[in-house]
């Protein structure tokens, strides 16, 4: 058995475990391939259930709390929802102001995947302390290094997060990649709050924004308040394109294996980012994609199965009529999260997903050529961004066109034009669609007498995450994982990357 339990440096409580085989000897005297695996996620929380009897407009802010990484999406999907019950638009203002707050969301949440939770399975901490002294302004780190590495080798001690203990196994080689890296992780921390200020210029605060609500945004943009976030967006976009990039670009050109490994089914799923409007241009359009066929979005083609999770509500129904009842003593099942299918197949949601999908559309993207360039200076083709590497350069691509297509909103911004438009809550059915930053997000939502008489939540992490379905197909990770060959099960460094290359967030996918 391999097992990943509890998988540190994601969001929430999950835990991955595979039966493996023995590979021989060509792979390395203890290697051993994944034959199958489980993701089980391990804690239940209920917010589908709290929502029932609520007054619809405190929705939004119940459902940000669903997490703290991605709230803004929760919040935009709940009242794109409401505004399809109402029958209203928000004003062009509140388009662009609700775009602009996410687009500081996904900037956080995509910096802080690739510099507080993913590098660590590529660059090794300890290579600082070995040589150490060769850069001045490293010598705070690499003093810390040191108190950390004699705690943890202290039996008594408690072991130093972030860096220590880690799994043992093949890093980068050179120094010169540990040392730029690590010397980030600090800077990006700086920059994560940057986007979290930038967001709340509009939002009010963040995490969790007081601004949004049906017909628009809350807070009228003043010409100092457009450019108290122009400010802070430059700031942004100079380290993405000075940072981030290359060194995501840097960490695929060091693991090229990477290129080959973790690329599961290849169907993807874009639920596209932003409500139609001819005047305001969206960063990806929605769509699915099986292999190279792409196909129009069709939300009726949704169902969550449960034969795997623990619930006793029916199967295979479309969220719309979905049921949360809670069964932890159910028989087969071993997960939290329920299992969506789109036509009864597991597809995977996320910035890979926004960018094939769009890529492989028939209608024209802008993002086509950033793609190509990034990927020439790589060296590889498109077919080689269904992999570990594909996903983690996509959120790099991403957060560059995220943060562009930000200063152009910015710009159409008209300063002190309403924000919002005023609405009559009234009973209906309706769903909101939104990308957040790990994927297609959707909220289904009946209004009776006032009252919400039904939610439910399909999340990003939900679909990738997934345990079996009614039909035994395993969920898009357990099938990435699947083949996969780690030199040591006990220390199963492979298998954390694959699994963190969909930066998956169980505090939203068990909501
Ligand atoms: Ni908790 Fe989230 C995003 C949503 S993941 S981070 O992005 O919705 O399921
Ligand atoms: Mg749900």
């Amino acid at each position: 058995m391999l097992e990943l339990s509890p998988l540190t440096r994601i969001e929430g409580h999950l835990a991955i475990h595979a039966e493996v085989e023995a590979v021989g000897d060509a792979s390395g005297p203890g290697a051993h391939r994944i034959v199958r695996a489980r993701c089980e996620g391990e804690m239940f929380r209920g917010f589908e259930v709290l929502l029932a009897g609520r007054h619809p407009l405190d929705a939004p802010q119940i459902v940000q709390r669903i997490c703290g990484v991605c709230p803004v999406a929760h919040g935009l999907a709940s009242i794109r929802a409401q505004e399809s019950i109402y029958g209203i638009t928000p004003t062009a203002n509140g388009r662009l102001l609700r775009n602009l707050i996410l687009a500081a969301d996904t900037l956080h949440s995509h910096l802080f995947h690739f510099y507080q939770l993913a590098l660590l399975d590529y660059v090794d901490a300890s290579a600082v302390l070995r040589y150490a002294g060769r850069d001045r302004a490293l010598g705070a780190l690499k003093q810390w290094l040191e108190t950390a590495t004699a705690q943890a080798a202290s039996p008594a001690a408690v072991p130093a997060a972030p860096f220590l203990p880690r799994f043992e196994g093949r890093y980068a080689d050179g120094l010169e990649l540990h040392w730029t890296l690590l010397a980030r992780y600090g800077e990006a921390l700086a920059m994560r709050r940057t986007a979290h200020a930038m967001g709340a210029v509009f939002a009010a605060r963040l995490p969790h924004g007081a601004s949004l609500v049906p017909g628009g945004c809350t807070q009228t943009p003043t010409a100092e308040l457009v450019a108290q976030y122009r400010t802070r967006l430059a700031r942004l976009a100079e380290f993405i394109e000075r940072a981030y990039l290359p060194d995501a670009i840097a960490v695929a050109r060091a693991f090229p294996q990477y290129w080959e490994i973790g690329g599961g089914y290849g169907n993807f799923l874009c639920f596209g980012d932003l409500e139609p409007d001819g005047a305001i241009a969206r960063l990806a359009a929605p769509g699915v994609l099986c292999g190279k066929t792409w196909a129009p979005l069709d939300e009726q083609a949704i169902a969550e199965d449960v034969a795997s999770s623990w619930f006793s509500s029916p199967s295979r129904l479309h969220p719309a009529r979905g049921q949360t009842k809670a069964e932890p003593r159910k028989p087969g099942a071993y997960s939290w999260l329920k299992a969506p299918r789109y036509r009864g197949l597991p597809m995977e949601v996320g910035p890979l997903a926004r960018i094939l999908v769009n890529y492989h559309s028939p209608h024209p993207w802008s993002g086509r050529q950033e793609v190509d360039r990034v990927l020439a200076s790589v060296g590889v083709g498109p077919e080689k961004l269904v992999s570990v590497m594909g996903r983690t350069l996509c959120r790099a691509i991403e957060a560059a066109m995220v943060a562009r297509q930000a200063a152009a909103w910015l710009a159409q911004v008209e300063p002190d034009a309403p924000p919002a438009r005023p609405f009559t809550p009234r009973d209906g059915v309706g769903h909101g669609l939104v990308e957040a930053p790990r994927g297609a997000l959707g909220h289904w939502l009946a209004i009776k007498d006032g009252k919400i008489a039904h939610y439910q939540c399909v999340m990003p992490t939900t679909w990738n995450c997934s345990p079996r379905d009614d039909a035994g197909q395993p969920g898009p990770v357990e099938k990435a994982l699947e083949g996969l060959v780690v030199a040591d099960p006990k220390q199963p460094l492979e298998a954390g990357r694959v699994v963190r290359s969909f930066d998956p967030c169980l505090a939203c996918a068990v909501h």
